[in-house]
């Protein structure tokens, strides 16, 4: 079972026929990382997962194909990290912001990381780092190579259940090395056996911090995004938006875009919503 959760995400390329089985039942994945179930115990180590017992929340992404289908990849989250690089690569913030709307949607707590903070060459990241924090999400900022951030980011994973998203190449991977360093070992066992490089993820995995709590580490990925996150009932997954909605002329039925009298553009325009945020929200919107 383990081994067909894997694969989808560990290795779309792969051969092994056994996770084509799992596309018949519609879900990739019916049990995920995170889930609390019911086992019916079989000898030692083993056993037959009988029930899984219900989720607080579930992040799901579109599985790849022509048919997408929903895959989940971690249940009962405690907190999302969304990882972004000060440079290499570019900060994308607009992936950023889309992430942030799926947290939302799913009720999930986000804290964002700048990573790389030793590559810091502009203003334009940290002016983001500071609106993130205005409208109320915890940022902070990490550097592997100095360690700045670390100590303060180990206090706010404590004890939780934390998923690690962002691009490719961001740091995911090497921050969890860096917040608890005997990872590394492990990770390299990993990439060894499989014969991928040591600092491409290539799969889902989850591990126990020693300071309390746990961690997954994700591959880069390009499509997390919750069902259904489209329609003006987006600007409600844009936290900074909720305090206006409602007070539009049209009320409910206004999508914040080309209507007259719009509070939400008013408030751009003001300056107290980012331009760049609400462009994000125009996107996702479609
Ligand atoms: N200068 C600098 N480089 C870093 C830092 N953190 C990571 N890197 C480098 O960035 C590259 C990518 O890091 P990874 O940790 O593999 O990135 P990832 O997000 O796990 O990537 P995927 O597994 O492909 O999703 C590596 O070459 C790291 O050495 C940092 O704080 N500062
Ligand atoms: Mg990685
Ligand atoms: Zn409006």
């Amino acid at each position: 079972m383990h081994k067909q959760l894997e694969y989808p995400i560990a290795a779309p390329t792969s051969r092994r026929r056994r996770v084509l089985d799992v596309r018949e039942i519609r879900v990739v994945d019916p049990v995920a990382i995170g889930d609390v179930v019911e086992l019916l115990g079989a000898g030692a180590n083993a056993g037959i997962i009988t029930k899984i017992l219900p989720r607080k929340n579930q992040i799901t992404r579109r599985d790849v194909g022509p048919k997408p289908l929903e895959q989940i990849i971690a249940a009962n989250v405690d907190y999302i990290v969304h990882v972004v690089a000060a440079a290499q690569p570019a900060s994308k913030w607009e992936l950023v912001d889309r992430y942030l709307a799926s947290a939302e949607l799913a009720e999930i707590p986000s804290l964002i990381v700048l990573a790389k903070s030793d590559l810091l060459q502009d203003d334009a990241a940290l002016a983001e780092a500071e609106n993130f924090r205005r409208i109320g999400y915890p940022v902070i900022l990490t550097s592997a190579m100095t360690g700045q951030g670390i100590y303060e980011l180990r206090n706010a994973l404590r004890d939780k259940l934390s998923v690690f998203v962002g691009m490719s190449g961001v740091g995911k991977s090497t921050l969890l090395n860096a917040l608890q360093p005997e990872l590394a070992l492990r990770v390299k066992q990993i990439s060894a056996a499989t014969g991928k490089g040591i600092h491409t993820t290539t799969q889902l995995e989850m591990f126990d911090f020693d300071f309390g709590g746990r961690g997954v580490d994700t591959p880069g990925l390009k499509y997390l995004t919750l069902w259904k996150l489209a329609g003006a009932a987006v600007a409600e997954h844009f936290i900074e938006m909720r305090a206006y909605l409602g007070q539009c002329k049209f009320g409910a039925d206004c999508s914040h875009d080309h209507e007259p009298d719009c509070a939400v553009k008013r408030a751009v325009g003001q300056g107290r919503i980012s331009e760049r945020r609400y462009r994000s929200y125009l996107h996702i919107k479609g």
